[in-house]
């Protein structure tokens, strides 16, 4: 193997890109895209929509990037690496919309997850009238699978969505409009069961029943957890199931770091002891422990 200009042989894992919005209390958009990617072992790379001004409590302030300038983020990236899978989230508005489907149509990802971002948790629009028209009719036809929450998949569909029923209707719907998969997200129902739709056949993935109202970044999580599934290969069903687990877990483990709502645990799987304040520990010969011989 190569081993010139930066090169020291060790494989890289998969290579997962995130296009969304920052978030700055890092609970949702492209921090909790990235958190989740490496926590699967996966590196990630990211291009940015949108700033937004934000904490726990809500988004202040909105400022989407430049088309040219997410165009150019994106043709930097792609002409460097290799990118394994793409997830998409956060647009903020047409124009960005636009510089994506162009993006993926110049370059052929083996797997595109679309994550229809609407509004922020605490209700700030995120997507412009014109991007949502776009999303609608002609990115969606260019991905692997869209993950739409029941309010996002009424407005793509049109069709009102109250029962499990029609959770099925508005995923046969959007594939009709042409997404190859969906997952319509039931979080919000009493019964949080998400309807996936493989373009085959429709399968129920039931869940637990998670504060979504307290929490930040749950939609994001599922999303960039599914890709980096699929990623490593994995069928849609299977991807979907592992990403469910995966979210639900995170949840579990979810902490406050602010007034508002959390974010979730992402890394709940690595967690070691923190030494209590104050103590040090005093390495043996005065080595670090990493430093120290295996003989002992
Ligand atoms: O949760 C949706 C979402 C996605 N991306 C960004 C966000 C939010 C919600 O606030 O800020 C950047």
């Amino acid at each position: 193997m190569s081993t010139h200009n930066g090169h020291n042989g060790h494989p890289a894992p998969p290579i997962l890109l995130t296009i969304a919005g920052f978030d700055p209390s890092c609970g949702a958009g492209i921090a909790a895209d990235l958190k989740t990617f490496a926590a699967h072992g996966c590196y990630g790379v990211a291009a940015i929509t949108s700033v937004t001004v934000q904490n726990t409590q809500g988004v202040e302030a909105v400022h989407n990037t430049p088309t040219a300038e997410l165009r150019a983020q994106l043709e930097a990236l792609v002409k460097d690496s290799v990118i394994d899978a793409v997830k998409i989230g956060m647009l903020g508005n047409r124009g960005n919309a636009v510089a994506i489907a162009e993006f993926l149509d110049s370059n052929k990802f083996p797997q595109v997850v679309l994550d229809p971002v609407m509004k922020s948790s605490s209700g700030t629009e995120l997507l412009d009238t014109g991007g949502i028209k776009f999303l609608a009719g002609e990115l969606l036809k260019r991905v692997t699978v869209i993950t739409p929450n029941i309010p996002e998949a009424e407005t793509l569909t049109g069709l009102a969505i109250k029962e499990l029923t029609d959770m099925e209707a508005a995923a046969r719907k959007l594939a009709e409009m042409g997404a190859r998969g969906v997952i319509v997200k039931g979080g919000h129902r009493e019964k949080p069961i998400d309807v996936l739709f493989d373009g085959n056949e429709i399968t129920h993935l039931v869940g637990d029943k998670g504060k979504e109202e307290t929490l930040h970044g749950t939609g994001c999580t599922l999303a960039a957890a599914l890709t980096a599934q699929l990623a490593a290969g994995r069928s849609l069903i299977e991807a979907a199931t592992l990403a469910k687990a995966y979210v639900t877990k995170a949840i579990e483990k979810a902490y406050a770091i602010g007034k508002g709502r959390m974010p979730l645990d992402h890394f709940y799987r690595q967690k070691i002891e923190p030494l209590a304040r104050g103590t040090h520990e005093v390495p043996q010969h005065g080595m670090h422990p990493a430093a120290e011989p295996k003989a002992h």
